[in-house]
């Protein structure tokens, strides 16, 4: 425990507020630990909205009809939406936008690292869409009850976005799973290479994450890694059996007493690997933001620009 909770009247009555339910908002009194928690959270979790437009968004020019390529023009638009409402959520912090850009793009900050994995093929935008967001959907319901306001209000908002998101990749999962051979080979191929890193993007298990126990301690997060990731399996295995799928898990299995679902080991080295920023994509992924990042100076600098214009025009 911190020296700031022994004897701390202001952590009593913090902590306190927590126990009852009441959301902490941006001008009360926080632990500095706490605020600190939160940005790093919810950056990283911006950081991730925005450069996981990258392995759907390369799709978009090869989208086998109109109807699936304006689905998938609304969904990556709404990533950037994300990425917005949370870097906005984290200002509320002190956070400032140009210490979070330059955090993310120097590679400081972490990203979730399902998105340094390659997208391959049409079917990868399905499964993204399935188990990625479906992942992500189980991570964020228990977000939505997080002890301070704006991101728990960002993740209501999210979640409703992200719930039409998981539901237009299941749609084609199943369609491709009950298609021609060749429709089912690819998207079992999809499955097979996403499977393990959506498992992991959960986070570490509970005995290997440091930040867990503050973090549930003060109501940022209600549940923990392992706790979402059970959720997540017992709710997406069932229904990828169903469609007459193979996980790419030989030990997964329900057990017939308790009804939990069991899965093999996880390859926590790969995962390391790529949090370390030595997967599969890391580099092309940073180069992509950077890129983009350096091509919009024009338009933050002409929005500065007006933005002092209307301020002297105000004083004057
Ligand atoms: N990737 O103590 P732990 C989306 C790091 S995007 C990389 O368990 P914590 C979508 C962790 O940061 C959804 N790093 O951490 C967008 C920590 O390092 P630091 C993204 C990871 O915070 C486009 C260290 O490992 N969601 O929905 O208690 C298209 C030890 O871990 C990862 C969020 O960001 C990872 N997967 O729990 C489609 C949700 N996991 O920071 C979909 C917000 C762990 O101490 N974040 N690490 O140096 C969270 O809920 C939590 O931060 C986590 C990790 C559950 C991810």
């Amino acid at each position: 425990m911190t020296n700031e909770v022994i004897n701390d009247p202001k952590m009593e009555a913090f902590e306190a507020r927590i126990a009852r339910g009441e959301k902490i908002e941006p001008g009360d009194w926080m632990p500095e630990a706490y605020r600190k928690q939160l940005i790093r959270m919810i950056s990283q979790h911006a950081h991730s909205e925005y450069i996981g437009m990258l392995p759907e968004g390369k799709w978009i020019p090869h989208a086998p009809s109109l109807r699936r390529k304006m689905i998938l023009i609304a969904k990556v638009q709404d990533e950037a939406g994300h990425g917005q409402y949370l870097y906005h959520a984290a200002e509320t912090l002190g956070a400032t936008r140009e210490e979070m850009m330059d955090a993310f793009l120097t590679g400081k900050a972490k990203y979730s690292s399902i998105f340094n994995y390659p997208s391959d093929s049409w079917s990868d935008v399905a499964i993204i869409g399935w188990l990625v967001d479906g992942a992500a959907i189980k991570n964020q319901l228990m977000l939505a009850q997080c002890s301070y306001g704006p991101y728990s209000r960002a993740m209501v908002r999210i979640c409703a976005e992200e719930t039409f998101h998981h539901k237009q990749g299941k749609e084609m999962v199943l369609k491709y799973a009950a298609g021609t051979p060749k429709q089912r080979e690819m998207v079992q191929d999809s499955l097979n290479r996403y499977w393990w890193p959506s498992v992991m993007m959960l986070g570490p298990h509970d005995s290997d994450s440091p930040n867990t126990p503050q973090l549930v301690r003060w109501g940022i997060k209600t549940k923990t890694n392992d706790e979402v990731r059970q959720e997540f399996i017992a709710e997406t295995a069932p229904e990828l059996l169903e469609a007459g799928l193979t996980i790419p898990d030989p030990d997964l299995h329900q057990d017939e007493t308790s009804g939990e679902w069991i899965h093999g080991p996880i390859d926590w080295d790969e995962f390391w690997q790529v949090v370390r920023g030595n997967g599969p994509c890391n580099k092309e992924r940073l180069a992509a933001r950077a890129k983009a990042h350096a091509d919009g100076a024009w338009v933050r600098e002409a929005l500065n620009g007006y933005s002092q214009k209307k301020s002297a025009a105000i004083i004057n």
